[in-house]
């Protein structure tokens, strides 16, 4: 037996300078390990409550001081003492310790970092890789990268309304192969932007946030890129897109806008949601698109019945601001036939446990599963042992740019070197 001996946290800062914790946890065996939490931008109006303090006179009013104060106080009470390898229960004390439905209470930023820090010191007492300790002897499946080489929408201050602009390396027969490509295809991308005199500065997940007229010039270029890298478009790499559409519809009028346009005082176009969905429809027929993950607002739940009739048998279409990685609201999505596949973001519920339940909800019910970080994040590579603990298949956490990103993958690099010839990779299309 091991026992917790003490809960600390620390307010650090995440990529984008904002503060976020550090949960550190000791026990009796010498074991010390850390985790810390990550932060999101374009965040589903039902996610878990990442508290902050207000006080404008302290990081805008982002500081983190209270969560941290319910980590060394009220945390520390429920963890210090237990079994350290009690992750189920203990989860569960801190969802009754913090009584509310969205964690507001103790802040799902102090409860996930403990629970973060909970399953490291778990794997570490066990002397187990963490993706082992938490998935079992069978967890031999590297996960295909979903990687954002052009960034827009809340990421970057550049005229791409849609988020994240995605290549899938769905032909690579490894993962270390399917980074390779990633990377070329990315520097690649970037001579092109050059040639073209674009800003070939970055956004928020590493990739490109340049200044282009249209999404159409976007996946122009990402197609270019491909072939110049000498890859094969759908065959060996297709295109995914997040558009967070959620952040360019507007309640009122039920439409979605060009924001940057209008934002610019330009000219801008609205869209209904039949026309949105033709407007999806149309850049799947014209490019090798296989994957759009919230291309209709949270709130357009009609809207998503309608794109899932229309592209649901023939591409992934991903859920993230609509199920927060929340069963109640992937429940709801399965009974009216909303989407295919789930973004899984631990800060969205707030436990190990939660996410891990979600994870198997979805998969029995067929539903992708793709692991993913938040534009806000630490050098925490979790993420990564999650994804292979879960035979997640899919995961997405950036460019092939910036540390924050590329620790992820470069954790997943090492899974795969260690596991040796039982590596398997996740190469295989999930649907069409
Ligand atoms: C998303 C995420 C991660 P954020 O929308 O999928 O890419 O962004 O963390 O800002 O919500
Ligand atoms: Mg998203």
């Amino acid at each position: 037996m091991s026992y917790i001996r003490s809960v600390e946290a620390l307010e650090i800062l995440d990529s984008r300078g904002n503060p976020t914790l550090e949960v550190v946890i000791t026990t009796d065996r010498d074991v010390c390990v850390k985790a810390s939490v990550p932060s999101g931008a374009s965040t589903g109006e039902n996610e878990a409550l990442e508290l902050r303090d207000g006080d404008a006179k302290r990081y805008n009013g982002k500081g983190v001081e209270t969560a941290v104060a319910h980590v060394n106080g009220q945390i520390a009470n429920v963890l210090v003492g237990e079994h350290v390898l009690d992750q189920t229960r203990l989860d569960q004390l801190l969802i009754e310790a913090d009584g509310t439905e969205t964690k507001s209470r103790l802040g799902a930023n102090a409860i996930l970092g403990a629970s973060l820090a909970l399953a490291r010191a778990g794997a570490a007492t066990t002397k187990m890789p963490l993706y082992r300790y938490l998935g079992g002897t069978n967890t031999v499946l590297l996960p295909c990268p979903m990687m954002n080489i052009i960034n827009g929408g809340a990421h970057a201050d550049n005229s791409l309304d849609f988020q994240e602009f995605m290549i899938r390396p769905v032909g690579a027969p490894t993962f270390k192969e399917a980074i390779r490509w990633g990377a070329e295809i990315f520097h690649t991308l970037k001579k092109l932007l050059k040639e073209k005199n674009q800003n070939t500065a970055v956004g928020d997940e590493g990739g490109f946030a340049p200044n282009l007229a249209s999404h159409d010039e976007a996946l122009e270029l990402i197609v270019a890129a491909i072939e110049k890298a000498g890859y094969k478009p759908l065959k060996q790499i297709t295109i995914a897109l997040d558009c967070a559409a959620s952040e360019f519809y507007d309640k009122n009028t039920n439409a979605y806008y060009d924001k940057k346009k209008k934002a610019r005082k330009e000219k801008f176009e609205q869209r209904s949601p039949e026309q949105q969905v033709e407007y999806l429809a149309n850049l799947c027929s014209k490019y090798p698109i296989d994957s759009i993950e919230d291309g209709l607002s949270e709130h357009d739940w009609k809207g998503w019945a309608l794109l899932t009739q229309k592209l649901g048998q023939k591409i992934q279409l991903v859920g993230d601001d609509i199920f927060v990685t929340n069963p109640k609201f992937l429940k709801q999505g399965i009974d009216q036939g909303i989407g295919n596949a789930i973004l899984i973001k631990l800060n969205q519920i707030g436990t190990v446990t939660e996410t891990l339940n979600v994870i198997q909800m979805a998969q029995k019910n067929k539903y992708g599963t793709i692991i993913s970080h938040r534009s806000g994040e630490t050098e925490d590579t979790f993420i990564s042992d999650l994804a292979v603990a879960t035979s997640a298949e899919q995961i997405k956490t950036g460019s092939l740019s910036r540390t924050d990103r590329v620790a992820k993958y470069n954790r997943l690099l090492g899974i795969e070197a260690g596991l040796g010839s039982t590596a398997l990779f996740a190469n295989t299309r999930i649907l069409g």
